[in-house]
């Protein structure tokens, strides 16, 4: 790859050295997951044995195809994690750009070999019993990091499961790590940001509307995850996305008592705070993290947390259809790369077959996702 940019700014190789290859500085080892964003590998510093996660981002401008408008995102995803230093918070440590491609070198979620998938979800459901008081140590992590991100004016505009990773390594407690700021934004005084983009199970109405975005946002988005967290239910998820979105607009939810058996009350308020339609009137992370059931006011509130748990059999069944819905709709990303592959480079008639193959493939089953990132009015 004939690199015309090499390690980040703040490292002395950046201005000493010619430009250099990734493969250069860093041997890439095996893929860790794969989708919109592009690829993440993991990956170990040649000088320093220390192992890392390189994210690959095609940004080729193309006829016919939008995306060297990626370019401009992940170059504002790059400034927005240089500026970043928090323990929640996945940390850049080196850059890669040339004209077709960016790769970020990325802190490494360490798992021990028991754990699969690095998530905090994969985490949770492989546990056999999980009290609200355990589960809101996670969650205090996640709105700690949020908290930070929000105090910088900066909304992450893709909090998910999917996103938030969990590490253990050298600490006594697991550690949350929000990755993936692909969406995120600056906030700036005067400046309306609106966008459709993002998983219809999270946004927020207000995102749907087209109307103005802010950290206001995230917290529907916590409001969600919390939500899920404790029933293993989406309190949004229609048929199809069309349903989800209505049903988000029309703010339709409940606490099913089958599902909510085993909650507190306090964490069913903590949730109402949080899916208001309003985004002013949503709590913020900081007023989040002095809600009562995040810090109990009294023994018997704390001890409510630890009696309350969270519905582990559902939440198992959750996260399995999840991790098969992303497999799934990872199949129909490599689907819809190479008919875009196809689109920009001349063919072989070999290659036309597997297109064809693959679109055939594809008939009939859709990604899940009707507002996938990095459309053109992500700007
Ligand atoms: O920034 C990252 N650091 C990681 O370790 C990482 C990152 C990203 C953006 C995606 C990642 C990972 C990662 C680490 C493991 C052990 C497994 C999968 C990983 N993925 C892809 C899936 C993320 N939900």
């Amino acid at each position: 790859m004939a690199e015309d940019g090499g390690a980040s700014s703040d490292s002395p190789k950046a201005v000493t050295l010619p430009a250099r290859s990734v493969e250069d500085l860093y041997e890439l080892l095996e893929t860790l997951g794969s989708g919109h964003f592009g690829v993440v590998k993991r990956c170990r510093e040649r000088s320093t044995g220390v192992f890392y996660a390189a994210k690959f981002v095609k940004t080729r401008r193309c006829r016919g195809s939008r995306r060297g408008l990626e370019r401009v995102q992940v170059e504002k995803e790059v400034a927005i994690l240089r500026d970043l230093q928090h323990p929640n918070i996945m940390q850049l440590h080196d850059l890669f750009t040339c004209r077709a491609e960016m790769v970020l070198v990325l802190e490494l979620i360490a798992l021990p070999c028991r754990m699969r998938g690095g998530e905090l979800f994969d985490f949770i459901a492989e546990k056999e019993m999980l009290s609200e008081e355990e589960a809101i140590e996670f969650l205090e992590q996640i709105l700690l990091g949020v908290q930070y991100l929000h105090g910088r004016r900066i909304a992450h505009f893709d909090l998910k499961p999917e996103n938030i990773m969990l590490q253990e390594k050298d600490v006594p407690k697991p550690q949350i790590k929000i990755i993936d700021f692909g969406l995120a934004q600056k906030l700036e005084d005067g400046v309306t940001f609106k966008s459709l983009c993002g998983t219809p199970q999270y946004i927020a109405p207000e995102v749907i509307n087209y109307e103005p975005l802010s950290s206001a946002t995230d917290m529907w988005s916590i409001g969600v995850i919390t939500y899920i967290l404790l029933s293993g239910l989406s309190p949004f998820q229609g048929e199809t996305d069309a349903e989800t979105l209505s049903n988000v607009l029309e703010g339709a939810y409940e606490f099913e008592e089958r599902y909510f058996s085993e909650t507190s009350e306090m964490a069913k308020d903590f949730i109402q705070q949080l899916l208001v339609k309003e985004p002013q009137e949503r709590m913020t992370a900081s007023e989040c993290l002095v809600h009562p059931w995040i810090k109990p006011l009294s023994r018997k509130q704390a001890a409510k947390r630890s009696r309350s748990s969270i519905n582990m059999k559902n939440f198992r069944k959750f996260n399995a259809r999840r991790k098969w819905k992303l497999s799934y709709n990872m199949v129909s990303a490599c689907n819809r790369l190479c008919r875009m592959r196809l689109l920009c480079s001349p063919r072989t008639e070999d290659e036309e077959l597997r297109c064809c193959e693959s679109d055939q493939e594809e008939e009939g089953s859709r990604p899940v996702m009707l507002l996938r990132r990095r459309r053109s009015s992500c700007s």
